[in-house]
């Protein structure tokens, strides 16, 4: 198997640059082979740049995934979003012939040819597949006896035919990897469900987006867990930025605290949650870090 490189998309470079801190942390206590990916640019990002130019989608994203196939290395990615791009991106380009032509037409014009080498991989499905929920427990130095509520998001699951992850109704990969650590993943009702930020429906229609982040955030918060963990950045904005939009319109406190993957794994690698950025969200929860670093 191919070493990685590390893409970060831009979500977590701006905004949440803990989640890079704990990305890398973990990545290097478990031994696993992976590089910056230098020069990337934004995937760019499906449900907007797709749904309006799917050419331009496809030219930007090819250079992205040129620049690790230079370095003969697989992709890996730590956002959904990002998933769904390169992911998708490179399989149309491998099988169909047309847009591989035009697609490299474009990329002429800078030097490079997409050749359709390598993979492309969420870490969540790496570390599941690759190195599997028992070799995680063994690195671990702080088991977690918290209650973890799971957002999987879309772009991990959908398109299903494509993802090859069990069943995307009842997901249990992710829930497998938080077990592991020895945390309980709290089943909730409409746990599968969007957190309401994708396809540029955060950006574009603020309040519609907030109802549905409200709704998910209800549904947690009734089944009385001590955080959240996501799997993608721009989940991990809404549902955190998100509880403080909320509050403000609406009066409503949730006060939840909300960890991209990396951190949590990182909380049971042993590392502060200083170290992973937990102290970088908008959401502050003493309690929990409290909770965590005492057990
Ligand atoms: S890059 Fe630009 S906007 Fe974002 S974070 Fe994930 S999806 Fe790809
Ligand atoms: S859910 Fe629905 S479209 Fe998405 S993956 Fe991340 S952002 Fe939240
Ligand atoms: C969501 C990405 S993870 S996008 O807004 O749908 O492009």
């Amino acid at each position: 198997m191919k070493g990685l490189s590390l893409f970060l998309g831009c979500v977590v470079p701006n905004r949440y640059p803990g989640i890079e801190m704990a990305t890398k942390l973990c990545l290097a206590k478990m031994d696993i082979d992976c590089v910056e990916l230098k020069g990337a640019s934004c995937c760019p990002a499906p449900g907007v740049f797709r749904s309006f130019d799917t050419s331009s989608w496809l030219a930007l994203a090819a250079r992205n995934i040129v620049l690790s196939e230079e370095m003969d290395r697989d992709i890996l990615t730590i956002c959904n979003g990002c998933f769904s791009t390169l992911a998708d991106a490179n399989r149309i380009l491998k099988n169909d012939p047309v847009l591989r032509e035009q697609t490299n037409g474009h990329l002429a014009k800078i030097g490079r040819e997409f050749r359709g080498n390598i993979e492309v991989r969420h870490i969540i499905e790496y570390l599941h597949k690759e190195v599997g929920p028992d070799k995680v427990r063994s690195f671990i130095e702080r088991p977690l006896n918290i209650r973890v509520a799971v957002h999987y998001g879309c772009h991990l699951l959908k398109p299903s035919r494509e993802r090859e992850l069990g069943s995307f109704e009842r997901p249990e990969f992710f829930d497998e990897l938080i077990e592991c650590l020895g945390a309980t993943s709290v089943d909730y009702p409409d746990k599968t469900e969007c957190c309401g930020a994708g396809g540029g429906v955060r950006s574009a229609q603020r309040e519609d987006s907030l109802r549905l982040a409200q709704h998910k955030l209800s549904r947690i918060k009734d089944a009385n867990i001590d955080c959240i963990v996501n799997a993608c950045p721009f989940c991990h904005m809404q549902l955190d930025a998100g509880q403080e939009e909320i509050r403000q319109r609406t009066g409503i406190i949730y006060n939840i605290p909300v960890l991209h993957y990396t951190q949590l794994l990182g909380l049971a690698l042993g590392f502060s949650p200083d170290m992973l950025g937990i102290n970088l969200n908008v959401i502050k929860d003493n309690k929990f870090i409290g909770k965590v670093e005492n057990e």
